[in-house]
């Protein structure tokens, strides 16, 4: 297993912080991993997307949310309303279709809502988050709060033209909106070196749109926490729009249709091993370990409280209502 950062843990970090990060990316991953057995029993509709090996980037960002700011995600969102506190059992009701769901059992997995924490939405359409998170910074700065719009997207969104569009209004107008850029180097089975004409993203933006970025490695959650915090430092004092671009890997496949076989055809089991060996999440344990800031111990036991809670969740989802078919109107109009 690779070492991740120093020998010491970080001082100005919190014991409590770096045990909250691991929890985090633990309840994701334990949230996503039965998930299979469940969608292939036929209990959930729709598509289901995992964020596993993704984890650190909603981990070390997510929690620096203060009241006030949004978000939105692409629909590989369950990992983003998690760190984000929406409860375990609201997201798994949505997956499994019911009236208990954070979006009352008609999103499904791709669009997790969750108003009262300022989560916009998880959007099924590749990038079509990102003009919406646009326009809610603009919303912000509107009405003059301190606030920012964090959008999480792909780099298979990098080229979507309506992406583009909006990166040029937030870098004209100034908007308090945080792009972030999830570079898991694929879009379904496209490379990146194969779909992007420019690889280097943060250079592709910043030349562009006049709006500073830069790329972080997403695999480490203490260093996507330490970006973030001066990166939404920054926001809140200027507001103004920032890239992040954390590079990460997607170690299932894109969604059901993509099985091991189908990898095959796109990336190698050398690859994959390759980066296995820099799991978030085993890498931040070595590291929490080695450095004397918890023990195995400690963290088994915050992994067995996460699989309590996720085994709840389940249990919850499987004997709620479906929505009636009363409901088939409602959240569709608005009363003015
Ligand atoms: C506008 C649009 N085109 C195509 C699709 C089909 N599609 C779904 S996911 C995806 C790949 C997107 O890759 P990326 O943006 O890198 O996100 P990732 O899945 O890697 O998180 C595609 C092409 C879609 N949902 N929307
Ligand atoms: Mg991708």
């Amino acid at each position: 297993m690779t070492k991740v950062a120093e020998k010491e843990a970080p001082a100005h970090i919190k014991h409590e912080t770096l045990l909250e990060l691991m929890r985090i990316m633990l309840l994701i991953r334990r949230f996503e991993e039965p998930c299979d057995k469940y969608y292939r029993a036929g209990k959930m509709g729709g598509y289901v997307h995992y964020y596993i090996g993704q984890e650190a980037i909603a981990a070390g960002l997510i929690p620096l949310m203060i009241p006030g700011d949004t978000m939105l995600a692409s629909y590989r969102d369950h990992g983003h309303a998690l760190a984000l506190g929406t409860e375990p059992r609201k997201v798994m009701a949505e997956l499994f279709g019911r009236a208990t769901g954070a979006a009352g059992g008609k999103g499904g997995s791709m669009h997790i809502f969750d108003m009262a924490r300022g989560f916009l939405g998880g959007y099924g359409i590749v990038g079509g988050s990102v003009p919406l998170s646009v326009g809610a910074a603009f919303a912000l700065k509107y009405r003059g709060d301190k606030n920012i719009c964090s959008t999480f997207f792909g780099d298979g969104a990098m080229q979507q033209g309506s992406v583009h569009e909006a990166m040029n209004m937030a870098g004209l107008y100034k908007v308090p909106c945080l792009f972030v850029l999830e570079n898991n180097k694929y879009a379904m089975g496209t490379s990146v070196e194969r779909h992007s004409s420019q690889t280097d993203f943060v250079k592709r933006v910043t030349n562009a749109y006049n709006i500073q970025g830069e790329s972080v490695d997403g695999m480490d959650v203490l260093k996507v926490r330490e970006v973030s915090e001066r990166i939404l430092k920054h926001m809140r004092e200027t507001g103004e729009p920032y890239f992040l671009e954390a590079l990460c890997y997607r170690y299932v496949g894109h969604g059901y249709a993509d099985n091991a076989q189908q990898q095959k055809f796109y990336r190698t089991e050398e690859e994959i091993e390759a980066q296995r060996k820099r799991d978030p999440i085993d890498t931040f344990r070595h590291f929490l370990v080695s450095t004397g800031a918890a023990t195995e111990k400690q963290i088994d036991d915050i992994d067995d409280d996460c699989k309590a809670i996720v085994a709840d969740a389940i249990e919850f989802a499987d004997n709620s209502p479906f929505p009636s078919p009363d409901s088939l109107y409602e959240n569709v109009f608005t009363d003015m």
